[in-house]
């Protein structure tokens, strides 16, 4: 009953700031022409950016900018600072959720083992002959960027910045991929006493002309679901490759895998797509383990029997 009292509570305080019942929803720019925005936009270091008459997400214009790494990208400045973190609306679901479009796609491939965020955007193809489920023209377009960099100004001169892997599924139709940055992540939380937004820096991992068609402050508590994964029959020295499938709504998702259970739980390689070779006969269990890379939501995890004959 307790419980139910403190739930009944939270749930009159978000139905009296978001009011009807709404998720949270803040936008900070909607593909309106930015005049009427109210939006400044500046390079940032050596990149460069500008108003797009390329369509939004919902609106007629899109904000076009050049980056050529983390440090070098595009500033939004807002004449009027948005309120972003009142402290009666704030959770830690909250996402900073920008909608992009990248210049540069490449199949999904194998991550390339040990990848710093900085160095490069390849995928290793799969190999031309391999022992699995999917082929490779069945593996979606994603972008060459692997993770997108922002940092945000308050007016009242705070700065946070934070960084996310870009999310390795496919986009809607006309191209737009949603980035999810939580709202923790960048340290913000009901104690931070507001943040009333007045500037945003964005910068990407590699070079790339990015487009934003939407950016706001939303809500996802969607938890971390994982497909299952096949069992499999194969023989020694088959190259098997693994897709793994994940969704937790707008958040981005780390996939972790392990191929043999019986020494315990470790990280033998990571990406949605892997591949790996069984030596010796023998029945091993493949682990798949999902997780945010902020920890927000609870991991989620599937195994499945390779029987190496
Ligand atoms: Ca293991």
């Amino acid at each position: 009953m307790r419980q139910y009292l403190a739930r009944a509570t939270v749930f009159l305080l978000l139905f009296g700031a978001c009011g009807a019942g709404e998720a949270r929803d803040v936008f900070l720019y909607r593909g309106d022409p930015l005049d009427a925005a109210g939006i400044e936009v500046s390079a940032w270091g050596d990149g460069s950016v500008r108003e797009s008459q390329e369509p939004g997400v919902t609106g007629t214009r899109s904000i076009e900018f050049n980056t050529k790494g983390l440090f070098s990208g595009a500033f939004l400045t807002w004449k009027n600072p948005v309120e972003i973190a009142e402290p009666s609306a704030i959770s830690r679901f909250d996402y900073l959720l920008l909608r992009l479009r990248f210049n540069q796609t490449t199949r999904l491939g194998i991550e390339e083992p040990g990848l710093a965020p900085n160095i490069k955007g390849d995928y290793r193809p799969l190999p031309m002959d391999y022992y699995g489920n999917y082929f490779g023209e069945d593996l979606p377009m994603v972008p060459k960027v692997r993770r997108i960099r922002v940092i945000l100004y308050s007016a009242d001169g705070r700065a946070v910045s934070h960084s996310v892997p870009v999310v390795h599924k496919t986009t809607d139709e006309d191209g737009w991929f949603a980035v999810a940055l939580p709202l923790a992540g960048f340290g913000l939380t009901a104690q931070s006493n507001g943040f009333p937004l007045q500037r945003m820096a964005i910068s990407a991992d590699i070079e790339d002309k990015i487009w934003i068609g939407e950016i706001r402050i939303t809500t996802d508590d969607s938890p971390i679901y994982v497909d299952s994964l096949d069992d499999q029959d194969v023989g020694t020295q088959d190259v098997i490759v693994l897709v793994g499938s994940a969704d937790a709504g707008i958040t981005s998702l780390l996939y972790s895998w392990d191929f043999d259970e019986k020494d315990g739980i470790q990280e033998d390689a990571r990406g949605r797509v892997v591949q790996v070779v069984y030596r010796r006969t023998g029945t091993y269990t493949v682990t798949l383990t999902v997780r945010d890379p902020d920890g927000i939501k609870q991991p989620a995890s599937t195994k499945a029997q390779i029987t190496v004959n």
